[in-house]
């Protein structure tokens, strides 16, 4: 069986890369539609070895898409997949639009699969990639002595902006070392040779809306509406790949072995945990381009009896977007 998929966003850089990761994975695709704006209608985008036509999304009839990966913004997936949904595809939303809603799941593929199966809406949404890759580190531990606690700074990464947060860096950092001046106009600050702590907008409680996610989103994802998750989102000049210093607290205490077991044990996570120079996971020695989730420097922390620390590390436009959406593609054909 093939299945006739469109990937909305195609040119964006999450959209890219689903293309990129259907290709690789060789997903059983019958017929391909590539969408974007009116803007970009007409151009090409890569698939393997091809090159296809990117149609107009506002003209473009859904009927007969068996499978649509969505990742254009919040407002386009609002208005577009209930009416790719409406004409019978499942639609897989990388947007924040419809995560938080009781009857849209929300799922990590190594970590949630079964919720997938049930979407009376249609629509299946994919996580946050700060969230994903908390997820999948996280979920063995959870399961295994529950946590109480997280506390969270992230280290993000331009990509999850968008594209054009990427040329900003890459811009800001030639002129400056021609000693020009910048401008900022992707982020309200330099991005270049700084780091920001803001991601999202502000809400009215002083945290971000990239900050809240994780709250709410790991709560679903766990099933568990007591974790207590305090979270700061920056913004760090690295082009591809989220960081996150991770401390939680468990409600049973574990050792730094007995984590290391259970992390080995976890699909889609690869532990880089030596205690020596370089022995830890970075976003450019690891995780650019790849799939894994990488966790270095666990230690007990000296200062709570049930506390622990990990480095988190994944490449946030692939396992933090496009791959976890294709995977999630893959459950829903696996159904039939
Ligand atoms: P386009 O290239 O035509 O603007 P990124 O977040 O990496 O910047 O990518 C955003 C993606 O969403 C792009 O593929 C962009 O297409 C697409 N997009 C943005 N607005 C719309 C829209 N109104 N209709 C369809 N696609 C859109
Ligand atoms: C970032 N995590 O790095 C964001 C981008 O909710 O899917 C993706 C926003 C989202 O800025």
């Amino acid at each position: 069986t093939t299945y006739t998929v469109a990937v909305v966003g195609a040119t964006g850089a999450v959209g890219e890369t689903m293309l990129k990761v259907l290709a690789e994975r060789q997903f059983p695709i019958g017929k391909l539609h590539v969408l974007a704006s009116e803007r970009s209608a007409g151009s090409k985008v890569d698939f393997g070895a091809r090159q296809l036509v990117v149609e107009d999304l506002a003209t473009f009839d859904p009927k007969g898409v068996d499978i649509a990966l969505f990742s254009a913004g919040g407002s386009v997936s609002k208005e577009y997949a209930p009416k790719f949904a409406a004409a019978g595809a499942v639609v897989i939303d990388n947007s924040s639009s419809f995560r938080g809603d009781a009857d849209v799941p929300l799922v990590v593929a190594e970590v949630n699969p079964e919720a997938a199966k049930s979407r009376p809406r249609g629509i299946i949404a994919n996580p946050n990639c700060s969230t994903m890759q908390l997820m999948v580190a996280l979920a063995p531990i959870h399961r295994a002595v529950g946590i109480e606690r997280i506390n969270i700074a992230t280290y993000q990464s331009v990509s999850g902006t968008g594209v054009k947060a990427m040329e900003e860096l890459g811009r800001q950092t030639a002129a400056l070392l021609n000693f020009q001046d910048v401008k900022p106009k992707v982020y309200p600050v330099q991005i270049a040779f700084n780091v920001i702590p803001h991601g999202g907008d502000f809400l009215d409680n002083g945290y971000t809306t990239e900050e809240w996610k994780l709250v709410t989103e790991t709560r679903k994802i766990l099933g568990d509406d007591s974790i207590l998750v305090n979270a700061t989102v920056v913004r760090v000049p690295v082009f591809y790949g989220h960081s996150e210093a991770v401390h939680i607290e468990t409600r049973e205490k574990i050792s730094v072995d007995r984590a290391r077991e259970l992390l080995a044990a976890q699909p889609g996570l690869e532990l880089v945990d030596e205690r020596k120079a370089g022995g830890y996971p970075t976003p450019v020695t690891h995780a650019s381009g790849t799939d894994p989730v990488y966790v270095g420097r666990l230690r007990e922390d000296v200062s709570h009896p049930r506390g622990l620390d990990l480095w988190v590390v994944a490449d946030n436009i692939r396992k933090g977007a496009a791959t976890n959406a294709v995977q999630l593609a893959e459950l829903v054909i696996a159904e039939r």
